[in-house]
């Protein structure tokens, strides 16, 4: 197996560099000598056919772009704070980032997977993981904001998450790493036998999205990579890859590496509520932080949850079958019909398909062999659909164009390859610049893809764009996949590392998108309604400042009586009612960031001057003709002076 290693590494570096010399060549004729430029082509005004959301990776958030234009709309902020929306800066959002292990503001997030119903994109959540602190979050598709993070307990490095049932019934959660459950000072030398891997169940209100971590599977110490939903005849069960069936708790890369075949878990997630219902399941203490974001009130809270019930895959039978998949799978992939599970084994030139169908047959004629943990195992033989042989080297990931077609990524040979579901046959290959991580198809990943586009998600740039340094842009690639075979249309540069991505025809989103908030229903704490109500208030060595904002003023926009010491609560309500205007809030010497607030909405800023004067403040964002004139004072005076506390308008 070493040695198999050995070639494998070999062979990423002569294909590193291989791709790197072609780079120049070929593939970027190809695209000139057609009509690419055409295809990609927006005019300005027009609006682009699919909304594309890229994770952010180790940047913690999500980016909005438009296909088939490659252009930039927006990073949703989701894990990692952020200055231009002030998101885990200001008062109302500082909750969202709140965990068992305190106030966390960065993440890396990998898989964002839109919500579903009956196995169709619905176009009303979309749901990204967190990594390094386990969570899941939900993004609002009408605000295009963070609406939900929920913490998974019992679970290290969040990977094989958050994917969504046809229903959108559950988003799972799988841990990357086993660890000891519960958690407990023990010697890492004993991990065999003893660490476990929990695969959580995070089930979702069909009503407003509200996510609820439903029950856990504690399963054996293995490593679940990625996870995909059973569809259609399948529904009802989820599929997780593992690594590291040889439970090695060092030197990954070789002991890891010993096994021919790891597993992909499946697992009756139907029968797991049966056994919620029947009460088999324990109750566990547990830790975790559950945030919520209002729109009405336009702020979080954070509760922190204190158990979770749990089931055990050794001791309940029917639950999971492990089905053995060769060279240490990444990514699991079921096709729209919901019959072929294809695992992607990474070490690996060929492509494991197996049949749902014959699966079953295999589990009712109980034809198993052996088992890990009480977990029977499935033949090999047995549940086999097919194989794509000598495909490339080094699979990840599979998306489908709904007309019969696999597409795989390879990522040692640095390629996209097109393969027909059933015979199994290579169609077609392109290279990719460079070494592709997830492709995504539009609707790729339900019952229904839209076909049209696929985009490959590069990990390496090199020399595709204009160097900035030593750190480069990250890249994704727009490929035309109508005809027989795929045509390069379009590098764009991307934020972090992308590693997949969903696409959703535009028209399913864009008419839902909110466009002000309503002043009238701003049910924030501090809110005010009219300018009337704006004033300053002291409690001890708090001051409020009920504030509004409308073109072109604050008001109040002189304030005097604070003193050195103070804590100064800036609570702004923006005023305006028309889209598209929102306004900035920044004060001179503020440790935060800048709001920026939009219409009818409510943020709070904490000011604690540290100098004696008479400071600005201004409008950030420019708004109107008279933005430079939107501005005010804040005089400060020393602590124990005894200027009274005021504030006016025009005075
Ligand atoms: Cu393959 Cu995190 Cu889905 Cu990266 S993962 S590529
Ligand atoms: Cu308000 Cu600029």
């Amino acid at each position: 197996m070493k040695k198999t290693i050995n070639i494998l590494v070999t062979l990423l570096f002569a294909f590193g560099l291989f791709s790197c010399d072609q780079g120049k060549s070929d593939g970027d004729k190809g695209a000139l000598a057609s009509n690419a430029a055409e295809k990609v082509y927006v005019a300005p005004g027009e609006h682009d056919e699919f909304y594309a959301f890229l994770s952010g990776g180790f940047s913690g958030q999500l980016s909005v772009y438009g296909l088939p234009s490659g252009r930039l709309f927006k990073v949703i902020d989701v894990f990692s704070q952020d200055p231009q929306e002030s998101y885990g800066y200001s008062e109302e959002t500082k909750p969202m980032l709140n965990t068992s292990f305190g106030f966390i503001p960065w993440d890396d997030s990998h898989h964002p997977d839109i919500s579903q119903t009956k196995g169709v994109l619905d176009g009303r959540w979309i749901f990204i993981n967190a990594n390094n602190t386990p969570r899941i979050a939900r993004i609002d598709l009408t605000t295009f904001e963070t609406a939900e993070i929920l913490e998974i307990p019992n679970s290290a490095g969040n990977h094989s998450s958050p994917f969504v049932t046809e229903n959108t019934e559950y988003v799972v959660a799988g841990t990357r790493f086993s660890v000891p459950i519960p958690q407990r000072d023990m010697s890492i030398k004993d991990y065999k036998g003893k660490f476990k891997g929990a695969l959580s169940f995070v089930s979702v209100d069909p009503e407003n999205g509200g996510m609820e971590l439903a029950f856990q599977i504690l399963m054996p110490g293995f490593d679940y990579d990625l996870a995909h939903p059973g569809r259609d005849k399948s529904h009802g069960w989820f599929f997780f890859t593992t690594y590291n069936t040889e439970e090695a708790h060092s030197l990954l890369e070789v002991n890891a590496s010993q096994n021919d075949k790891d597993f992909i878990a499946a697992v009756n997630w139907k029968k797991a509520e049966e056994y919620i219902k029947a009460g088999k399941f324990k109750t566990m203490p547990a830790d975790y932080a559950h945030n919520v974001y209002s729109d009405e009130t336009h702020s979080a809270t954070s509760t922190m949850l204190k158990e979770v019930k749990v089931l055990d895959a050794s001791e309940l039978p029917g639950l999971v079958y492990f089905l053995p998949t060769p060279k240490s799978p990444h990514g699991v992939d079921v096709d729209p019909s919901g019959e072929y599970i294809i695992g992607n084994g990474k070490l690996s030139a060929n492509l494991t398909v197996h049949s749902f169908t014959k699966m079953m047959d295999a589990i009712n004629n109980k034809k198993f062999d052996g088992e890990a943990y009480g977990i029977p195992i499935l033949k090999f033989e047995d549940i086999l659909a097919g194989t794509v042989n000598q495909a490339g080297l080094g699979p990840l990931h599979t998306e489908f164009d709904g007309e019969g077609n696999g597409y795989t990524s390879f990522f040692i040979s640095s390629e996209v390859v097109k393969w027909k579901l059933g015979t199994w046959e290579v169609l077609d290959r392109k290279p990719v610049y460079y070494s592709v991580g997830h492709v995504m198809i539009p609707g790729g990943n339900s019952r229904d893809p839209f076909g049209k586009y696929l985009v490959s998600l590069n990990k390496i740039t090199k020399d595709r764009f204009l160097p900035t340094g030593p750190e480069v842009t990250q890249s994704a690639q727009l490929f035309d996949i109508t005809g027989d075979k795929m045509e390069l249309l379009l590098d764009f540069p991307t934020i972090g590392e992308p590693h997949y991505a969903a696409g959703i025809p535009a028209d399913m989103i864009a008419k839902n998108s909110r466009k002000i908030f309503k002043l009238s229903e701003n049910k924030h704490k501090y809110a005010i309604k009219t300018p009337q109500e704006a004033r300053v208030e002291r409690d001890g060595n708090e001051v409020h400042v009920y504030m509004s904002m409308i073109r072109s003023h604050f008001t109040p926009d002189n304030i005097e009586g604070v003193k050195i010491g103070d804590k100064v609560y800036f609570h702004v309500t923006n005023f305006e009612q028309d889209f598209d205007v929102p306004h900035g809030f920044a004060v001179i010497g503020g440790h935060n960031p800048e709001l920026l607030i939009m219409p009818g909405a409510t943020e709070t800023l904490v000011w604690e001057p540290t100098k004696v004067g008479v400071w600005p403040f201004y409008c950030t964002d420019f708004c109107s003709a008279l933005h430079q004139e939107m501005s005010g004072y804040v005089r400060v005076s020393p602590a124990g002076s005894n200027v009274p506390l005021t504030s006016s308008l025009g005075e």
